[in-house]
C-alpha cells in the first residue's frame, strides 16, 4: 500500500481517480461517476455536521425508534436526510433503501435508472454523544436486467457479490472514504482545506497477520462453541504462535478501518439477544466483506461467505467474521475441528 504523496507532488481527487477508472469501460456514460458525486457531496456534509456535534443541536436521540426498534439519533435522521436527497436527485438510481427507512424507495422505473443503492447513513451513531467515531457504509447494486417494467423494491435482494461497488466513510480523526469497485481498495481522505476527498491510501492490502481481535467479548459465554474457542484460541497464541490483544471501539467502519490497515480480525457472533447476528447483511457486512476480499482478507456467517448470502429481507441481520488470512486460515481450522 502506498500512502506517500503522487510523485510529483500533485494529489488525486477522488473524481479523478474514479475517472481514470470508468476509462477502462468505453462508451461510460457519466451516470456512474455523478452517482459517486451524490456519495461524496452527502457524507462530505455529514462529517462537516460530526465535526461540531458538541456545538449544535445534534446530540441525543430523536425521539423515534427505527425499524431495528433502536432509538433513533438525531444525527441518524439528519445523515438520512441529506443521503436520500443528494442520491434521489441522480437519475441513475432506480432504488435506495436505508437503516433507517422500512421500506425500499423505487424512484425510477426508467431503462436509465439502474443502479441500486443501500446504505447505512450513520453507523454506530450511539458514539456520537461521547465524541468517538462514526461512519457511513454503502453498497450498490445493479437492477436485474430481466424484470422488465415490472421493477419492485425486491429487485434489490441480491446476494453482496452482485455489488459492483461499495464503501465506508470513517468520521474519525480525519474523514476517510474506503471503497472499490472491484480493482483494488482505495483510501481518500478529505482534506478540509479544499473540500475534497484525496488519494491517501492506495491499493490497500490486509496485513497476512495482526495483532488485534475486535469483538464485543462480555457476550462470550452466549457465543456458539467455534466463536468462543476460537477468540479463546486467539489469546493463547494458537494463532501463528501469536498471542493477540483486542481492541474495540464499537463502531464497525472504524473497527474494520483498523482491521483493514493493521491486520486481524473482527466478529460479531449470533448472541443469546441477537441470535442471527446483530450487523445488517445488506448494508452492513456486504460492503465491508466486499472490501474485505478485495484487500485480501475473507468475511463468512458460520461456514458461509458472506458475499454469497442470499438475502430475503432488506433489514436482515447476519452474524459476521472477517479478518486477514491468517486469522481466517485459524477461524476455518476451528470450524473443521467442530471445536
Ligand atoms: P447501529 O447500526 O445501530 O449503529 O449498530 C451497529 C453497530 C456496529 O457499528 C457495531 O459494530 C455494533 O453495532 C456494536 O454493537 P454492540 O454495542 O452490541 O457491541
Ligand atoms: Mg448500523
Amino acid at each position: 500500500m502506498s500512502t506517500k504523496p503522487h510523485a510529483d507532488n500533485t494529489i488525486i481527487t477522488f473524481e479523478q481517480h474514479n475517472l481514470l477508472e470508468t476509462q477502462r469501460y468505453p462508451g461510460s456514460s457519466g451516470a456512474f461517476a455523478w452517482l459517486l458525486s451524490g456519495i461524496t457531496l452527502a457524507t462530505k456534509i455529514i462529517a462537516a455536521k460530526v465535526r461540531r456535534a458538541g456545538l449544535s443541536d445534534v446530540m441525543g436521540e430523536a425521539g423515534a425508534v427505527n425499524v431495528q426498534g433502536e432509538n433513533q439519533q438525531k444525527l441518524d435522521v439528519f445523515s438520512n436526510n441529506v443521503l436520500l436527497h443528494y442520491l434521489g436527485l441522480r437519475e441513475s438510481i432506480g432504488i435506495l433503501a436505508s437503516e433507517e427507512n422500512e421500506t425500499p424507495l423505487v424512484l425510477k422505473q426508467e431503462a436509465e435508472a439502474k443502479y441500486i443503492v443501500v446504505f447505512d447513513p450513520l453507523d454506530g451513531s450511539s458514539n456520537i454523544d461521547v465524541n468517538a467515531p462514526v461512519g457511513t457504509t454503502f453498497s450498490i447494486l445493479r437492477r436485474p436486467h430481466d424484470v422488465g417494467d415490472r421493477h419492485d423494491q425486491n429487485d434489490l435482494l441480491q446476494s453482496g457479490r452482485h455489488q459492483i461497488a461499495a464503501g465506508y466513510v470513517l468520521y474519525g480523526s480525519s474523514t476517510m472514504l474506503v471503497y472499490s469497485a472491484g480493482a483494488g481498495v482505495h483510501g481518500f481522505t478529505l482534506d478540509p482545506a479544499i473540500g475534497a476527498y484525496v488519494l491517501s491510501h492506495e491499493n490497500i492490502r490486509m496485513p497476512t497477520q495482526g495483532k488485534w481481535y475486535s469483538v464485543n467479548e462480555a457476550h462470550i459465554e452466549s457465543f456458539p462453541p467455534t466463536y468462543r474457542n476460537y477468540v479463546e484460541g486467539l489469546r493463547r497464541g494458537e494463532c501463528g504462535s501469536k498471542r493477540y490483544a483486542s481492541r474495540y471501539i464499537g463502531a464497525m467502519v472504524a473497527d474494520v478501518h483498523r482491521m483493514l490497515l493493521k491486520g486481524g480480525v473482527f466478529l460479531y457472533p449470533p448472541t443469546i439477544d441477537n441470535p442471527a447476528g446483530k450487523l445488517r447483511l445488506m448494508y452492513e457486512a456486504n460492503p465491508i466483506a466486499y472490501l474485505v476480499e478485495h484487500a485480501g482478507g475473507r468475511a463468512m456467517c458460520g461456514d458461509q461467505r458472506i458475499l454469497d448470502i442470499r438475502p430475503e429481507s432488506i433489514h436482515q441481520r447476519t452474524a459476521m467474521i472477517c479478518g486477514g488470512p491468517m486469522e481466517m486460515d485459524f477461524y476455518e481450522k476451528c470450524l473443521g475441528a467442530g471445536r
